[in-house]
């Protein structure tokens, strides 16, 4: 057994050096040298080890971690049922590629799929290292499947860095500037965005179908890629009934809908996946992230029928699904039934949005608190207008930083805040937290 880990990190955060400290400044300075400068430098303190939602850095400091490494690590660092699975499986083996000789914990991990996501037809998966590599091939199979080429994306999207990927991000600064030409057949069509457009979840669908059918041509359509709420686009929850709208528009024409829950599923929201809100079922779903508690895994999961139109050899990759991996999402799989943090996702979810929709009423600068689950997000606004305010959502975040709180930005104009903690964190842990946003925000008025 290797779960016994130190239990010296503690429950609490604690700033015990400036931030970043000596070590960590140390080694900033050398990653300079020799890392690519086209990596974004987020909070340069160097993390040593972590445990729950408390990451220690290299010269002791503690830091209530409030984004899990981007949505990742739901259940927590650390986590005994983890770091003991991946051990054992490091000891009985690291690879094989399963297109060259399988193994069980590939198959499981597909079962688990095949029954965690909506839809209660059957279903295959395809497993990958990342969530691009997932999201090109659910294009990629979406395509052959329907032979059609045509790819619905949305106004805010983000779903990848790779260059199909980039093609169906919206984002220009600083995902695509430069990185040129694009793939094709790529058409983008207005999302729902409440609290910008004002529009009921039926007239943002009708909306955007409207575009798709004039500009593109339904039958043209091979997929509808959403993500059902918009991770790197500033936490953006359509309306009630525009992803269950597009839903319906999408099978009525023989195309393929594919919800994009990298950021949004694998119980972040208080369901498995973030679709289930609206009782949606995809034809396919791509997961990644939270899937296998920080080890590189990403999956499509659809209808079989879809996914077994792709010929023998047409899917696959050294990497994908590796044995180490593998074991980490069954073991992710496991916490988060055996601990019941799916409900947890939803008490923490509603401890967020009333503590900041409290907080809404006494600053001007809050322009909108949204989420679902422990998804949540403040939209930073100049006082008495609703135009985006960057600078606020910046200082808000270095402000935290400084006092050993790590929350991320998030949103087309930079003006979001997200809120994505680990689904293990306590009570005390999220009223601390919460506690030093709330000050850095009215530091910020
Ligand atoms: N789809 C919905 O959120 C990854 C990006 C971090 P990869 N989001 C974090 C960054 O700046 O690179 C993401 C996502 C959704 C796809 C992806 C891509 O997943 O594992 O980063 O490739």
């Amino acid at each position: 057994m290797v779960s016994s880990l130190d239990s010296s990190v503690g429950t609490e955060r604690n700033v015990v050096t400036e931030i970043p400290g000596p070590l960590s400044r140390a080694l900033q300075a050398r990653r300079t040298k020799v890392v690519s400068a086209g990596l974004t430098i987020g909070f340069p303190v160097y993390i040593d080890r972590a445990e729950g939602a408390i990451l220690v850095d290299v010269d002791g400091n503690r830091f209530l971690d409030l984004g899990s490494g981007i949505a990742v690590t739901g259940i927590g660092h650390a986590v005994p049922e983890l770091v003991d699975a991946v051990s054992a499986q490091v000891a009985k083996f690291t690879h094989t590629c399963f297109m060259v000789t399988p193994y069980e914990s590939y198959v499981e991990v597909c079962e688990e799929l095949a029954a965690l996501t909506p839809g209660t037809f059957e279903k295959t998966s395809a497993l990958f290292n990342s969530g691009a590599e997932a999201v090109e091939n659910a294009v990629k199979i979406a395509r052959l499947a329907t032979g059609r080429s045509a790819i619905i994306v949305f106004e805010h999207a983000y779903h990848g860095r790779t260059n199909l990927t980039m093609a169906l991000t919206a984002k220009n600064m600083p995902y695509k500037d430069r990185f040129g030409p694009f793939a094709p057949e790529v058409y983008r069509v207005p999302m729902s965005y409440p609290y910008r457009d004002g529009l009921s979840g039926a007239d943002a669908a009708a909306r955007a179908i409207k575009i798709i059918e004039t500009d593109v041509g339904a039958s043209n359509v091979a997929a509808v890629l959403i993500e059902p709420i918009q991770g790197e686009g500033g936490f953006v929850v359509p309306a009630e009934g525009f992803l269950p709208a597009l839903s319906t528009w999408t099978s009525e024409h023989g195309a393929v809908f594919i919800a994009d829950e990298i950021q949004s599923g694998f119980g972040r929201t208080g369901y498995w996946f973030a679709v289930e809100h609206e009782g949606v079922v995809p034809d396919m779903v791509t997961t990644a992230k939270g899937l296998a508690g920080g080890m590189p895994l990403a999956a499509v999961t659809g209808r079989a029928d879809l996914m077994n139109a792709v010929h023998e050899g047409g899917l696959g990759g050294t990497y994908g699904g590796n044995p180490v991996a593998a074991v980490a999402a069954l073991a992710t799989i496991k916490t988060l039934r055996d601990r019941n943090l799916i409900a947890r996702a939803r008490e923490l979810g509603a401890t967020m949005l009333e503590t900041l929709s409290s907080l809404q009423r006494d600053v001007a600068v809050i322009g909108d608190v949204r989420g679902r689950g422990a998804m949540v997000a403040i939209e930073l606004i100049e006082p008495g207008t609703t135009t985006p305010n960057a600078a606020a959502a910046k200082a808000i975040v270095a402000y935290c930083q400084q006092h050993g709180v790590v929350a991320l930005t998030a949103g087309t104009y930079g003006n979001v805040i997200r809120l994505l903690p680990p689904l293990v964190i306590t009570d005390e842990q999220l009223a601390d937290g919460l506690g030093v946003l709330g000050a850095a925000v009215r530091s910020v008025q």
